[in-house]
């Protein structure tokens, strides 16, 4: 089974998203899918998802609490007025522009955890990395685990290279499968893969080995596209 993720970023309004909504639920009405479906919408329109069956619908962030005074953060308790029980944690636009620490990315991930939220985990290199070669590249993503429970029942991994998300630069075959092979050979998790995936080559990197599936910004913002991701990984 491919686990599809579907990351909205800071895209879509809630009339926009409702649009989506309701195009994927007649898709959905009208055929049978075995793949995993998550998707990540803004805070602002979580609620617009409530009525797509088979659908999982998880937080692209939120804090590591219950509830309290965390200015322009949410916590569990307005998660669970939503049934939301996944959450992304570790992604690189929270890492390199927000500025989030591995130390506190393991404070989440330990709190969502404990929670037993399902878990996807994103790690990758920046560009200056990945010309170092492999080993360095695997030197930094193995940093990122640091504080992490590998073991974690919930956990799901996201392959993501910094130099490949939002550039429309997608790795080659080659660049995915070497990392995803190793990062295997230590953890035996569902292992996405991140970064450019298109319409177009969307298949053919979720039939690379050891690949489980792909968490896509860009080209599943557009309902379309989205369900054309669906059909050619199905
Ligand atoms: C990302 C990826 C997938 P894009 O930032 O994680 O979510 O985005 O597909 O646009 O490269």
């Amino acid at each position: 089974m491919v686990i599809i993720a579907s990351n909205f970023k800071t895209n879509h309004t809630r009339q926009s998203t409702k649009e989506f909504v309701s195009f994927v639920n007649d898709y959905l009405k009208k055929n049978s899918i075995k793949n995993e479906i998550i998707v990540f919408p803004t805070a602002t329109s979580l609620d617009t998802f409530n009525t797509v069956p088979n659908l999982r619908l998880g937080t692209q962030n939120a804090y590591a609490t219950i509830k309290g005074s965390f200015t322009g953060e949410i916590g569990t308790s307005q998660l669970d007025e939503f049934g939301i029980k996944t959450i992304l944690i570790g992604h690189s636009e929270r890492r390199h522009i927000l500025g989030e620490t591995q130390e506190q990315i393991a404070q989440k991930f330990n709190f969502y955890k404990e929670l037993g939220y399902k878990i996807i985990y994103c790690i990758g290199e920046p560009l200056e990395v990945k010309e170092q070669g492999l080993e360095k590249t695997l030197e930094y993503i193995y940093e990122q685990f640091v504080g992490i429970d590998t073991n974690y029942e919930n956990l799901i991994l996201a392959y993501e290279p910094v130099w490949a998300i939002g550039t429309g630069v997608t790795a080659t075959s080659d660049d995915i499968v070497n990392v995803h092979n190793a990062i295997k050979k230590k953890i035996s998790k569902p292992l996405l893969y991140g970064g450019s995936v298109k319409v177009d080559n969307v298949k053919e990197i979720c039939s690379l080995n050891n690949v489980d599936g792909a968490l896509i910004g860009t080209a599943s913002w557009n309902k379309e596209d989205f369900i054309e991701i669906i059909e050619k990984t199905k």
